[in-house]
């Protein structure tokens, strides 16, 4: 917890991030689905049994989701059917849970937009 809360205080806002690379495919990941506009991939340090991240292939300004404007409309619900594209993919429809963290007390750490698709266990209420 204290190392999320670190990562996301040291966060570079405007940066490229680590997902360039793994849209770029410089860096491996596992991929759960992609389209044109959408990858989907599993988190490096999953919370649940399933955890996934949805990401814009571009992030055109959405570092995170407080930055959308009226053009991010499109990819905005793009990315939110990819989420429920995945959690039937990975088998959990009948109970998953979609988090965007926003800003650093949240503790968001990659600013590039992303979507955690969470399941496979019993989650809990209310989140940390
Ligand atoms: P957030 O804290 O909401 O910004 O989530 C960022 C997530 O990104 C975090 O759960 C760990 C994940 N992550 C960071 N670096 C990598 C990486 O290189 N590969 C993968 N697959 N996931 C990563």
């Amino acid at each position: 917890e204290a190392a999320a809360k670190a990562a996301a205080l040291d966060a570079d806002k405007g940066a490229p991030t680590i997902f360039d690379k793994i849209i770029n495919k410089e860096i491996p990941s596992n991929i759960v689905y992609e389209d044109e506009k959408v990858l989907a991939f599993r988190d490096i340090n999953p919370q649940a049994p399933v955890h996934v991240l949805v990401i814009p292939k571009s992030r055109d300004g959405l570092t995170e989701l407080g930055k959308a404007d009226p053009r991010h409309e499109e990819i905005l619900g793009q990315l939110l059917y990819a989420a429920k594209i995945v959690a039937e993919k990975e088998g959990i429809l009948d109970g998953f849970r979609v988090v965007i963290n926003n800003g650093a007390s949240a503790c968001q750490s990659v600013y590039h937009l992303h979507l955690h698709v969470l399941g496979g266990r019993q989650m809990k209420w209310p989140p940390g």
